[in-house]
């Protein structure tokens, strides 16, 4: 049986790639798996049924073989353990490779979270524009050290691995941003990833589901 993930049935993000099914589509499509998609409504991820699977809710879930997963980390590193194709085989290499998968979730997301809920939540409080200048501070360290890592390079540690799949997949969260847009490095570097063939398959099958979604409106 091929793995299931579960997506957005029409995401909020209008089919631009930034929900978090696009992390698995993608590791799948560079691993070479194919898979489905159970798509929910916004109600349906708050019913006991899918509860079951993800205990907060959210997309994405994964199902291969009896195993159910939740949280994109988790998920990423067993496609990558089960299937190759996203960690070197050198020891040390892998070791490294987790600890940039572990850095773009622990480390470069909760500052651009943090901008971006705020941005929903706080815009019109009065201590918002007096509170961005240090939000976009504590990215701009961020990404500092990401840059400096990755110098010229293309990806952060060698061949292209889960590791470049995370962190890329969390800059996307401030591409267009005149914040990622001072990093040009960086901003090649999220553009040569959206460039791998797999990439573009899941980035193709995520809009697909969001085409579909809006056609069937009246
Ligand atoms: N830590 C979890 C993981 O990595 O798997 C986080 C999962 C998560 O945040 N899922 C979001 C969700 O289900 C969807 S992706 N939210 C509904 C809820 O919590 O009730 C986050 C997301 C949503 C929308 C946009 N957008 O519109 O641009 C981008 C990202």
């Amino acid at each position: 049986m091929p793995p299931i993930i579960t997506a957005f049935e029409a995401s909020p993000d209008r089919g631009r790639g930034l929900a978090r099914d696009t992390r698995i589509r993608w590791a799948l499509e560079e691993a070479g798996v194919a898979y489905e998609v159970r798509l929910l409504s916004f109600a349906q991820m708050k019913e006991p049924a899918h509860l079951a699977l993800q205990p907060f809710g959210q997309i994405p879930a994964y199902e291969e073989d009896g195993v159910v997963l939740f949280e994109t980390g988790a998920i990423v590193l067993h496609i990558a353990e089960r299937h190759g194709g996203l960690l070197p085989e050198d020891e040390a290499a892998r070791a490294r490779a987790l600890s940039w998968m572990f850095a773009a979730l622990n480390t470069v997301e909760p500052p651009i979270l943090e901008r971006e809920t705020a941005g929903y939540t706080e815009r019109n409080e009065s201590w918002y524009e007096a509170r961005l200048p240090l939000m976009e501070a504590r990215i701009r360290a961020r990404l500092d050290g990401v840059a400096a890592h990755l110098g010229e390079a293309d990806w952060l540690d060698g061949a292209f691995s889960a590791g470049d799949l995370m962190m890329v997949s969390v800059l996307q969260r401030i591409a267009g941003s005149a914040l990622l847009a001072a990093f040009p490095t960086l901003s090649s570097y999220v553009a040569r990833a959206e460039a791998r063939p797999a990439y573009r398959r899941a980035f193709a099958a995520q809009l697909a589901v969001f085409e579909a979604a809006s056609a069937k409106k009246p």
